[in-house]
């Protein structure tokens, strides 16, 4: 665990580092932290060096798999005569988790900056930004950074005089969780229903139009440029050796000060509390998720675990998108778990049985034990759902789905009990202000 003696000392703030400031989204303001110094480095570069720099360094995906970045670029084809496309995942959706959307609209150079270095990699001559639509003021900002970068140089013909050309395309969905899973995003893209691709082929191999494709969350490519800037060595200074880097932790729910926190990988939720300024005022953790609600539930007996993809699996979940949701002790973890399960149930594309069916019967079961309705037969009901969904399922949405379930079983056993054998829940909901 890493030890601090000043909580502030656990900010590594580089994406985040002048998101306060006035206009901190333009081109001037982005001129003024080294913007697009990591791109001139990087075009100075072969591109098989720009590969190799960002695979020593260890940059892991940040949308929720954590798969090592420089590799998934390496993995494309070269000489193969075919377009390649880079794809930025921009779709952010799963519950609680709020960093793609805050860095977009704070900072969006930094992912322009990474998506030409990135292309430059792979020897891309076009990228595609796919934005979550509802977020039409990112939307704006997004296409005023696009236009910026155009008129500077950085897109568009011979870019700063390399040779390079590179168009990027922003294309704004339509408000679907599934368009957040890679191939579903590329049917989409491609103007289809959104529904996830059977894997293999990888995009990598065939992905838009058929072509290798690189599709990458927005907060991985984003972190690029620093790299170019700063060097691998400054990189891996931070986090672990498995999990280097910094990231953006989304701290959301009943904790007193909400938002994005930008630390070295592996600081543990305790710390992260203790610099945030704790749980709301006379409260204490209950339970909360460490990447969103697909990662399965921890409890405040999991508070110093490395928020790093080693601690959290060691502690039977995943980091995901560092999506820290803290619920107190005034929360029914019933309730919260059949708010969750409607979502899924909501969001499942119904390609494959034990999802589509599942979640449905799911949500039927929940809200039955929720209101007191239920045997303690349902329990045993609900396990074996969620066990027939986790794993047997055509994309992770099911897993996701599963999480909640046996997590929320295995830790809180007693409580859907209660809810049993009381004959109703036995919280208040007016005293918990998490699902008002
Ligand atoms: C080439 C191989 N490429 C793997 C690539 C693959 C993908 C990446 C990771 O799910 C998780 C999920 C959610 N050749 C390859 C290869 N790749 N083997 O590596 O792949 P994978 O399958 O491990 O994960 P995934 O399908 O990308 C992502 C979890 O994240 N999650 C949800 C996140 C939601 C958002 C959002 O709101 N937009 O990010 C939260 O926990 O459950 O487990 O690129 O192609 N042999
Ligand atoms: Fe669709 Fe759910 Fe099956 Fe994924 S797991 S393909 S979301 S039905």
């Amino acid at each position: 665990m890493m030890t601090v003696d000043s909580p502030e000392k656990l900010l590594a703030p580089v994406l985040s580092a002048f998101w306060d400031q006035p206009e901190s989204w333009t081109l001037d303001t982005y001129h003024r932290h080294e913007g697009y110094e990591g791109l001139r480095k990087a075009l100075a570069m072969p591109a098989d060096d720009v590969i190799a720099l960002v695979k020593d360094a260890g940059l892991r995906g940040r949308g929720g798999a954590g798969f090592p970045t420089g590799m998934k670029w390496q993995f494309i084809p070269q000489g193969d005569g075919k377009p390649h496309y880079l794809v930025v995942n921009a779709d952010e959706s799963e519950p609680g988790t709020c960093k793609d959307i805050p860095l977009l609209f704070a900072n969006p150079h930094s992912l322009i900056e990474g998506i030409v270095i990135a292309c430059h990699a792979i020897r891309s001559s076009h990228a595609f930004i796919y934005l979550r639509g509802e977020t039409v003021p990112v939307l704006r900002r997004l296409h005023h950074a696009v236009r910026e970068a155009y008129e500077a140089g950085y897109l568009g013909k011979d870019i700063l005089g390399s040779g390079m050309d590179l168009e990027l395309t922003v294309h704004a969905g339509a408000g679907a969780y599934i368009c957040g899973e890679e191939t579903a995003l590329l049917d989409s893209l491609e103007g289809r229903r959104g529904q996830p691709r059977l894997r293999p082929p990888f995009p990598a191999v065939a992905g838009l139009y058929a072509c290798p494709t690189v599709v990458n969350n927005v907060e991985s490519i984003a972190s690029v440029p620093s790299i170019l800037n700063r060097g691998k060595e400054w990189f891996r200074s931070m986090g672990s050796e498995k999990s280097p880097g910094f990231t953006l932790y989304s701290l959301s729910g009943h904790v007193a000060s909400p938002g994005q926190y930008e630390a070295p990988m592996g600081v543990t939720l305790r710390q992260l509390l203790e610099l945030s300024g704790g749980m709301r005022k006379g409260h204490r953790l209950k339970f909360w998720t460490p990447g969103g609600s697909s990662t399965p539930l921890l409890t405040d007996q999991h508070l110093d675990i490395p928020l790093d993809y080693e601690g959290v699996s060691a502690a039977g979940s995943l980091l995901g998108t560092k999506a820290l949701q803290c619920f107190d002790e005034t929360t029914c973890v019933v309730r919260a778990v059949t708010r969750w399960t409607e979502f899924y149930a909501h969001e499942s594309c119904g390609k494959c049985t034990p999802c589509r069916e599942g979640t449905y019967w799911l949500v039927q079961l929940m809200r039955d034990i929720e209101a007191g309705k239920a045997s303690l037969e349902d329990l045993d009901k609900i396990a074996d759902i969620a066990d027939n969904i986790n794993g047997k399922s055509f994309c992770a949405l099911g897993d996701g789905a599963a999480a909640p379930i046996y997590s929320s079983l295995e830790h809180f056993r007693d409580e859907y009990e209660a809810h049993i054998e009381q004959r109703s829940c036995p919280f208040d909901p007016a005293a918990s202000t998490a699902w008002a």
